[in-house]
């Protein structure tokens, strides 16, 4: 925790919320009765774990040791940090049989790298160790273990999680910790929350309701010169996979109403969690979600399981099916940003940071076109996030959907005054970015958020979906998956686009991407999955598939592949 902040009071506590302050016998740290309650959340015998990129994810049935000492963890980063620590049990956009737990820092950005090893160390830990492991880590963290504890935990609407939950608060409990549940979550609302009890209320306040003022008032404000002259951009449908993006999405729709007006599918009163829905499914098979009414021209959107995933889509006259990814969301927002950038006339850098799955031609668009510049990092939130920092103003998203802006506090800090100073247009332009800020969730990326964003700029800029998708063709793609017996036999450089092992693939896919025009293609291990992923993308679908194709079993040969051989077709 920066002492930016200074030192946390732990936030705001709403009479409503339910907040349990642990008995006074359990405050000491107690070996005896970490043994007991642990021995009640006891791990399979034999089960290996690994804190992946998003956290721990498997079948929820496996989970349960897992959450129990995620929940001392988060007692152990919570000292250490002096700062309250968030837990989230969510799996995303994974089947709703599978669940998942992350830690989420002070600032509510993703856990440090040193801490998800710690996590991994703690979730495998024999039975009769867990009390060793956790003196280790506070010995190694040097955690002072007689500061006091704050944990908030928030859950998505699996079957599995309120159970799972539990298991965290009472790991929370034994060690300690005082804890704030706040029930039905999605994953970017409990970041919010950490960062704002640790910036003492600064960032907003800690509960939903200061979410929807924080956001709606900042979309209205925004809004308020676009919409006086109509209502044609004032609808849009959401698919909301089943997942709490619906339930908070309806609590949230008033608060906005005057600006927007959403109409919700796959609320999760008829269908399963992400099944044949949601922004994974959409952006994967490219094609629209299951129980969604989608006219012509019409603006449709999708979240994930948890809304941190956002993207948008429609179909043409003739039927056919376009898909708006996080890529070409960045572009839309960094052109409206640079735009109010360069009108105020001050300046802030501005930086976009992308993944190698970025389609070609979002990165040539924004580097030839906007004369942004573009920087590529490994996938997973947290590089992205990480490198966006360097920046006066820097807009990430991975093409999946995932993404926000973050602003520098200096520069927050220089608009917010400029909005105040300035005279006429660049007044308002300064005005704008204010709410702008304000809008976006700072702490991680937000599929309502990002949401409230698009509809302001496609009201202000007057752009219909189409035109949106106009600003350039993505380049034809496809990703594949490749089974191996040991996906580490991949490692990666230059931001996984290159292979380093196993020996000799990387020249294989170099000879492959030449027998394409416009071609490139990347292997990597999947983070979240017992894959490893395969991307392909050329001039025109036929040469991306092929591609693909090729390139998978150049994986299947060289890296161990196990089961049938990639067969073109897929
Ligand atoms: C997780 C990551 C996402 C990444 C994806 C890659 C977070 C919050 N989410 O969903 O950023 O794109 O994993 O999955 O970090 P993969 O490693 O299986 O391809
Ligand atoms: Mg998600």
């Amino acid at each position: 925790m920066g002492d930016e902040w200074g030192h946390s009071d732990f936030g705001p506590e709403s009479a409503l919320e339910r907040t349990v302050q642990v008995g006074q016998d359990l405050l000491d740290m107690d070996p005896e009765a970490v043994r007991k309650y642990s021995a009640l959340h006891a791990k399979p015998d034999g089960l290996v774990l690994q804190y992946g990129t998003a956290g721990f994810r498997t079948k929820a049935e496996r989970l349960d040791h897992v959450m129990f000492r995620m929940g001392l963890l988060a007692v152990l980063r919570s000292k250490q940090t002096k700062s309250t620590i968030g837990v989230m049990v969510t799996a995303s956009h994974n089947p709703e049989e599978d669940n998942g737990v992350k830690l989420v820092d002070p600032l509510g950005e993703m856990l440090a790298p040193s801490w998800e090893e710690h996590a991994t160390c703690l979730a495998n830990a024999e039975e009769r160790d867990v009390w060793r492991v956790l003196m280790d880590i506070s010995e190694k963290a040097a955690v002072n273990l007689q500061q006091e504890a704050f944990v908030v935990i928030g859950r998505d609407t699996r079957p599995s999680s309120e159970r799972l939950s539990q298991s965290v608060i009472d790991g929370v409990t034994v060690l300690g910790g005082q804890f704030h549940d706040y029930g039905l979550l999605t994953t970017p609302q409990l970041h919010y929350m950490v960062y704002c009890r640790n910036s003492s209320g600064r960032y907003g306040e800690a509960t939903v309701d200061g979410y929807y003022q924080k956001l709606s008032t900042a979309f209205v404000e925004l809004t308020k010169q676009a919409f006086c002259g109509g209502n044609e951009y004032r609808s849009l449908k959401v698919d909301c996979a089943n997942g709490v993006g619906a339930l908070k999405l309806r609590e949230m729709e008033p608060y906005f109403s005057q600006g927007l007006s959403v109409q919700l599918f796959n609320d999760g009163t008829k269908g399963k969690l992400n099944h044949l829905c949601g922004a994974d499914f959409v952006k994967s098979h490219q094609r629209p979600p299951q129980g969604m009414e989608m006219k012509s021209s019409e603006r449709c959107c999708s979240f994930d399981g948890d809304a941190d995933r956002i993207v948008y889509y429609y179909s043409d006259t003739d039927g056919h099916f376009h898909l708006i990814d996080g890529d070409k969301i960045a572009t839309l927002i960094s052109s409206f940003l640079k735009e109010l950038l360069v009108e105020i006339g001050e300046s802030l850098n501005i930086g976009v940071v992308q993944t190698a799955y970025a389609n070609g031609s979002s990165t040539r668009y924004l580097e030839e076109v906007m004369k942004v510049p573009v920087y590529c990092t490994k996938t997973g939130v947290k590089h992205l996030h990480h490198k966006a920092q360097e920046f006066d103003v820097g807009v990430y998203f991975e093409a999946n959907g995932h993404g926000t802006v973050l602003f520098s506090k200096a520069a927050e800090m220089k608009i917010k005054q400029l909005a105040k100073e300035l005279e006429d247009k660049k007044r308002k332009a300064a005005q704008m970015l204010a709410n702008v800020i304000d809008l976006f969730n700072q702490a991680a990326g937000d599929a309502i958020s990002d949401m409230l964003v698009i509809e302001a700029i496609l009201a202000l800029k007057g752009l219909t979906v189409q035109e949106w998708d106009a600003l350039y063709t993505d380049l034809p793609n496809r990703q594949l998956k490749v089974k191996v017996a040991d996906r580490q036999v991949i490692s990666t450089t230059d931001a996984e686009r290159q292979a380093v092992t196993p020996p000799g693939l990387q020249e294989a896919i170099n000879d492959l991407v030449k027998k394409y025009k416009l071609s490139r293609a990347f292997v990597r291990p999947s983070g979240t999955e017992d894959v490893v992923r395969v991307y392909a993308e050329a001039d025109s679908q036929e040469s991306a598939d092929s591609l693909a194709h090729e390139v998978s079993l150049a994986v299947f040969q060289l890296a161990g592949g196990v089961g049938e051989r990639p067969h073109p077709g897929f």
